[in-house]
């Protein structure tokens, strides 16, 4: 075959977590901190030791889970956790944060460099502190600013009870528009349990009861009707990706602000797997993230934005956020060096490619998934095929050694509460080095327990969470799945 003299040769990068290179080096350090532990509270010592076991010795396919490498981890465990910093680079209320002010930095520049953003802001401890940050600083920059000029331009600290008060009822009467949580979306997107749902009004978009994706002209005419001062996309149980770019058109069109939560997708964004439309950053005014689902670092938040709402977004502390967890933002900084590199790109195509094969994998054996398929990192099961609830199929599975998470499906006739879903996601079992063919054995390991699991009844009658499998299956499937992860060891050359 001839050669094409214009071909680059790349080197082949492999998709697993980093760490391998340096297991023994970590292997002595984690010896040595469990020792240290063990001498002052040997319960944490031990349950920290079993968390290690049961998280190697289980397929793990909730979908907002992963596996940091040693480093990230290692990089939570200093002294760095010892200051108070609240307040922002440069601009903080305690003395001597000059260190905070390294760590933060170097946090806010890879993220900057790594999603193409103008502004980031790597205090949040959580999804929900980002999702409270970017909202407080969308009704900041929107509202708040030209309140104060029809007050006479006075400063915040000028304002009266009287001023506050009518800016307080103005802020209460805003309108946000987000996912519906049954076709994917989020309980921070306005959903009651949430302060979203009540900061806001608040109204739904869903999806095609057809096709289960994303109408977007129905989205549009929801928007006109509505007119939300905030349209939120993004997901955390829709398994498909969004065109980023017309959600923009819609908010431009009705004068909203777009926030993109991509907590969920963000490793394939940084994975440049999501790129043009797909790519949230440079379409959102606002876009907000873990930093632990798919992008693989420690649990954690971020906050890109626009030049328009950085200022608001830096003073989320101490507006909304406690001061900063500085030990984490380290660790946000190493993770996110490590998504700078090539082998961060190949990990993500794989979590993608894995996710097909799962999908593909149960789709062969006769399943149903909510919108056909996937094409980003999840698979929505629809089990109610098999006779069961979300909550007996999440038990039966447990039961062999498969860890997942119920989810409600679209419309769904059994409740946020039993579901009739189960949520996969490949992000965690890709850290490990399964392939395409390592996905499809579990998406038949899977069937196995489904078809081998029927509803039992409770001792009042037919119950939505009890279940009976059929004797040998969870032993079966477990010795299945041992050899699975046998082959893709976590963590490979770590020992304790
Ligand atoms: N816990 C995350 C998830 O599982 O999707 C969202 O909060």
């Amino acid at each position: 075959m001839a050669t094409d003299p214009t071909a680059t040769t790349t080197a082949k990068v492999s998709p697993a977590a980093p760490g391998a290179e340096y297991a023994d080096t970590a292997s002595a350090a984690y010896r040595n901190i469990l020792g240290i532990i063990e001498t002052v509270e040997p319960r944490i010592a031990d349950a920290t030791r079993k968390e290690l076991a049961d998280q190697r010795d289980s397929l793990k396919l909730i979908a907002s889970e992963n596996y940091a490498s040693p480093a990230v981890l290692l990089t939570m465990g200093t002294w760095l956790s010892d200051k108070y910093a609240e307040g922002t680079i440069g601009h903080r209320f305690y003395a001597a944060c000059q260190n905070v002010d390294t760590v933060e930095s170097v946090a806010a520049e890879h993220a900057r460099e790594l999603f193409g953003s103008p502004y980031a802001y790597a205090q949040p401890h959580s999804g929900i502190d980002a999702n409270l940050v970017a909202y407080w600083a969308i009704l900041a920059t929107r509202v708040e600013a030209p309140g104060l000029a029809e007050f006479g331009a006075k400063g915040v600290n000028d304002l009266s009870e009287a001023d506050w008060e009518t800016l307080r009822s103005r802020m209460g009467n805003q309108r946000l528009m987000g996912m519906s949580l049954d076709t994917g979306g989020h309980l921070t997107h306005g959903f009651r349990p949430n302060i979203s749902g009540k900061m806001f009004h608040q109204r739904s978009y869903g999806t095609d009861p057809q096709t289960g994706l994303i109408d977007y002209n129905a989205v549009a005419a929801a928007a006109r009707e509505f007119k939300p001062l905030v349209l939120v996309a993004g997901y955390s149980a829709y398994p498909r990706r969004v065109n980023f770019a017309k959600m923009r058109e819609i908010a431009d069109e009705v004068g909203a602000t777009l926030m993109v939560d991509m907590a969920h997708f963000a490793g394939l964004v940084a994975g440049k797997v999501f790129t043009g439309d797909e790519d949230p950053v440079p379409h959102a005014h606002v876009t907000t993230t873990t930093t632990h689902k798919s992008l693989r670092g420690p649990r954690g938040g971020l906050v890109l934005a626009t030049e328009e709402y950085a200022p608001a977004v830096d003073k989320g502390c101490p507006m909304v956020l406690g001061g900063p967890l500085s030990h984490v933002m380290a660790a946000k900084a190493v993770a996110l060096a490590e998504a700078r590199q090539p082998s961060f790109r190949a990990y993500a195509q794989a979590v993608a490619d894995n996710a097909r094969a799962l999908a593909d994998g149960f789709l062969k054996r006769g399943a149903r998934l909510v919108t056909g398929g996937t094409d980003n990192h999840l698979v929505l099961l629809d089990v109610t095929s098999f006779g069961l609830t979300g909550r007996q199929a999440e038990s039966a599975l447990l039961d062999s050694g498969i860890v997942t998470n119920r989810n409600a499906i679209p419309a769904d006739p059994n409740g946020a509460w039993y579901t009739s879903g189960i949520r996969f996601g490949t992000p965690a079992l890709t850290t490990r080095g399964f392939g395409a063919d390592d996905f499809d054995r579990v998406a038949e390991l899977v069937v196995e327990v489904l078809n081998n699991t029927d509803p039992a009844a409770g001792p009042n009658g037919p119950s939505k969470a009890k279940y009976a499998m059929a004797d040998g299956t969870a032993q079966r499937v477990h010795a299945a799945a041992a050899e699975l992860l046998a082959a893709n060891p976590l963590y490979p050359g770590l020992t304790l």
